[in-house]
């Protein structure tokens, strides 16, 4: 496998006056021209290698040494990417453990992850025979990660400071709060929550928690995913009804929603990452079927008035519905198996409702925390401030 180097042009927030999500385009631009951090994306080296262009080099020791690195990420304000110096963004992995290891790789470089920490995430993907990014014989994915990236070159994401993490956004409601109280951040994008990589397949909610708990997050709760797709983050007592079974409890809530998607009020599944097709060897589902997504963030509209994307279509995703109020993942418990979203195949099959605050059946009974699929990935949330544990 060739090996992938990326080169981060990363800000430091530390030197601007005003908080991250104050910056001017102009500030960010001229800040994120001035530093850079370059880095080796494979495993297991964990120094910043050799920059491709002398400028880049000069300015990547000083940001390295710099940014604290660790868990969780703390990485700068804006993030981008020069496709000019990403040659290797293409390279398709022929194996499964080629793809944890190379995906790994680029989560340790982007996320600031720490060796111990980037080792146990490896861990925890090699424990399953199939959790990666789609079955390689037959994954093909629409888009490479090199033009979603070319696509991206203008759309930096903001470090949301309060969040302690990169790719991470605070979430609260609008109408009550201000940004500054909120209890909880959302991942940017599906796991493993980087601007321009293929989502995470065939993981199961059981493990998608581990994967979470190994970055200091936890698997949202149903109405986090929900209000970071709507745009408003509603309270605990207005989203359960927990005197009520599961399928009451979710009729309810379907029958009094407001029906709206993250891009707006009316459904338009060209918005988002709907357009690509199943495999030639998928009947109906199975090992067969290549998790043919697209790399996260590729549709700027597929967004909410938060900064999440990707909530409709590329990855279906996991998510645990409380039962009981004990249940909350914000107090330290654990719901069912919940699936939200559309996939990747939304446009031409839409095998249900995909707005954001619409429930699914139980659908995953069966193997509930075991359940995994080929369209199927997740995303984490995180408690902060003094919901943080
Ligand atoms: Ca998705």
């Amino acid at each position: 496998m060739q090996r992938t180097t990326l080169v981060l042009w990363l800000s430091l927030g530390c030197a601007l006056p005003l908080g991250c999500g104050e910056n001017s385009p102009e500030q960010a631009a001229s800040a994120t021209s001035s530093s850079a951090l370059t880095s080796s994306a494979a495993l297991p080296s964990a120094r910043p290698a050799a920059s491709t262009s002398a400028s880049a080099s000069a300015s990547a020791s000083a940001s390295a040494e710099a940014l604290p690195l660790g868990p969780g990420g703390r990485a700068s304000c804006e993030v981008e990417y020069d496709p000019q110096v990403l040659p290797d963004l293409n390279a398709k992995e022929s194996t499964l453990a080629e793809q944890r290891e190379a995906m790994v790789g680029r989560m340790r470089v982007m996320l600031g992850l720490d060796p111990k920490t980037a080792a146990h995430i490896l861990e925890l993907l090699s424990s399953s025979k199939m959790s990666g990014q789609g079955n390689p014989e037959t994954t093909t994915h629409p888009i490479s990660r090199a033009e979603c990236v070319e696509k991206r070159r203008n759309l930096p994401d903001e470090r949301e400071r309060v969040c302690g993490a990169a790719f991470m956004v605070p979430i609260y409601d609008p109408a009550t709060e201000r940004k500054e109280q909120a209890k909880v951040c959302i991942d940017r994008y599906e796991f493993p929550n980087l601007p321009c990589e293929y989502p995470a397949t065939w993981i199961t909610a059981n493990s998608a928690s581990a994967l979470c708990k190994s970055l200091g997050k936890r698997l949202c709760d149903t109405h986090e995913w929900e209000g970071a797709c709507a745009g408003s983050l509603r309270p605990i007592e207005e989203e359960y009804d927990f005197k009520l079974p599961r399928e009451s409890m979710s009729g309810v809530h379907n029958s009094k929603r407001k029906i709206v998607w993250a891009y707006g009020a009316k459904k338009d599944h060209k918005k988002c990452g709907t357009d690509s097709t199943k495999s030639k060897e998928c009947s109906a589902s199975g090992w067969k079927c290549g998790s043919n997504t697209y790399p996260a963030g590729f549709f700027p509209e597929c967004k909410s008035r938060f900064g999440v994307y990707d909530q409709h279509g590329n990855a279906a995703e996991h998510m645990l519905l409380p039962l009981k109020p004990e249940d909350l993942g914000s107090k330290g418990g654990r719901g069912v198996a919940e699936m939200k979203g559309s996939w990747f195949i939304f446009q031409k099959h839409e095998a249900h409702k995909d707005d954001c605050r619409w429930r699914a059946p139980s659908w995953h009974d069966e193997e509930g925390l075991n359940h995994a699929n080929y369209h199927l990935s997740f995303r984490c949330c995180k408690d902060i401030g003094s919901a943080a544990p």
